[in-house]
C-alpha cells in the first residue's frame, strides 16, 4: 500500500462519518459514570469501591455486559441524568467528525419518580437541545429547524462556521419487555415521528425473551412506516436468526452466529449488517478479530456498516473502529472513504438528509485522499 494511502488515527478521526448502531446507557463517557456513582455511594445507595472497579474494568463477557447496564440504568435513571448523558454523548460523537448518529434508547419507566416512557424520551430530546458545542438537526430535514434546536445567540453569530450532526432517534424494545410493553415503545415511537423518532431496534441480552413475542408490535410498527433494526444472532439461536431474516429488517445488528443457511438468506435478502468489531470481540462473540465476519460480508460487497455499540462500555469510539477495521483488514484509504458513504444508503433518515450527507462525502472525498 502506497505511504499515502495508509490510514491512521489523525485520518480516520479527520474523516466525516455515520454512526448508526449506538445505545445511549452504552456511550456514557466512564467520567461522568463515575461521578454518579460517587453521589449514589455518597448517599449509601450502592458501594462505591466495587461499582468503580466494574465501570473500569476492560474485559467483560456478554454476561456481564448485561450485568453492567443493570448497575448503568441505576446511576442514569432519572429524568436530569438522561439529559446530561444525551447531551454528552452527542458532543462526543460531534468532536470526532460524525455528521450523521442514529441514537438508540430503551425508553425507562420509574414510578418511584414518575418517570413514564414518553417523559424518558422527553428527557432525551431536551438533551439533545441542550447541545451546545454543535449544531443538532434533529426534526425532519429542515435547516431552519436548526435554529430551534439550538441556543439561537450561538446560532446566529456562527451559524455558518459551526458544526452540525444530524440526529435520529431509534427505540429499543428490550427482550425482557412483555408484547404489551413492546407495543407501547411502538405506540411511542409513532407519536413521536415528528420529533426525530424513526425507528425501532430490538436489543438486550440476546438469551432473554422469544421472537414470537416481538413479532406483533414489531409488525404493527412497519405496517406503520417505522423503520426496524434487530440484533441478530449474538448467540447461536438459528430458529431465530431465520425468523429475523424473514421479517425482512432494514438493517440487522452483529449477526454473529450465523451457520450457511442463514448466511445465503443474510445475503440474498441483501440486509445491511452494523458491524461492530471491538463489541464482538470484547464479549467475546467473535474470539479472534482476524476471523470476523467482516471479512467474508465486505468481500462479497454486501452492504455493511461499521459502528461502535457501546463506545463507553467497551473503550471505544467511531475512529478507533475505522482504525481497527482499516488494519486488521487491510484496506487503504480509498476503501475507508468509500464504506464510510456507502453508509449514506442505510439511514433511516429521509432523502433531505440524505443528500445533505452525500453532499458533505462528496466535498470531503477530494481532501481525503
Ligand atoms: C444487545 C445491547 C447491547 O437502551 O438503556 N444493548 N443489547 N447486545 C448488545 N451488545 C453488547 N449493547 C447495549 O442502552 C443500554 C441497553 O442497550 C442494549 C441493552 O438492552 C442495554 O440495557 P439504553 O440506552
Amino acid at each position: 500500500m502506497a505511504e499515502d494511502q495508509k490510514v491512521d488515527m489523525d485520518w480516520c478521526f479527520s474523516q466525516p462519518k455515520i454512526e448508526l448502531h449506538a445505545h445511549l446507557n452504552g456511550s456514557i463517557r466512564n467520567s461522568t459514570l463515575l461521578e454518579l456513582a460517587k453521589v449514589l455511594g455518597e448517599n449509601n445507595v450502592i458501594d462505591f469501591a466495587d461499582v468503580e472497579d466494574v465501570i473500569l474494568k476492560d474485559d467483560r463477557s456478554l454476561v456481564e455486559t448485561f450485568k453492567l447496564f443493570d448497575l448503568i440504568h441505576i446511576l442514569t435513571t432519572d429524568h436530569a441524568t438522561v439529559t446530561r448523558i444525551t447531551k454528552e454523548v452527542v458532543e462526543d460523537f460531534a468532536s470526532e467528525n460524525i455528521v450523521y448518529l442514529e441514537l438508540r434508547t430503551t425508553p425507562k419507566k420509574n414510578e418511584a419518580i414518575g418517570m413514564t416512557k414518553r417523559s424518558y424520551m422527553e428527557a432525551v430530546i431536551k438533551g439533545l437541545r441542550a447541545v451546545d458545542s454543535v449544531d443538532v438537526s434533529l426534526v425532519p430535514f429542515d435547516e431552519d429547524s436548526i435554529t430551534s434546536l439550538v441556543s439561537p445567540s450561538i446560532n446566529c453569530l456562527e451559524k455558518d462556521k459551526r458544526r452540525k450532526i444530524y440526529v435520529r432517534l431509534l427505540l429499543s424494545i428490550d427482550r425482557r419487555e412483555t408484547t404489551e410493553a413492546a407495543m407501547e415503545t411502538v405506540l411511542l415511537a409513532l407519536a413521536m415521528k415528528k420529533m426525530g423518532v424513526v425507528g425501532i431496534d430490538l436489543s438486550g441480552n440476546p438469551i432473554v425473551g422469544e421472537w414470537s413475542s416481538f413479532l406483533p408490535p414489531l409488525t404493527f410498527a412497519k405496517e406503520q412506516g417505522l423503520c426496524i433494526t434487530l440484533h441478530c444472532g449474538e448467540v447461536y439461536n438459528p430458529k431465530e436468526v431465520h425468523d429475523m431474516l424473514d421479517f425482512q429488517p432494514q438493517r440487522i445488528g452483529h449477526a454473529i452466529c450465523l451457520g450457511d443457511e442463514e448466511w445465503k438468506k443474510l445475503k440474498s435478502y441483501s440486509i445491511p449488517v452494523e458491524i461492530c468489531l471491538t463489541s464482538n470481540v470484547r464479549t467475546g462473540c467473535v474470539p479472534f478479530i482476524n476471523d470476523h465476519h467482516f471479512v467474508d460480508l465486505y468481500k462479497a460487497n454486501h452492504p455493511i456498516v461499521l459502528c461502535t455499540d457501546d463506545t463507553g462500555v467497551f473503550s471505544t469510539s467511531l475512529s478507533r473502529e475505522y482504525l481497527l477495521a482499516a488494519s486488521t483488514f487491510g484496506l487503504d484509504r480509498a476503501e475507508m472513504v468509500k464504506l464510510a458513504a456507502d453508509a449514506i444508503e442505510f439511514v433511516f433518515a429521509d432523502d433531505g438528509v440524505k443528500n445533505a450527507l452525500r453532499q458533505i462525502f462528496t466535498s470531503a472525498k477530494f481532501g481525503a485522499l
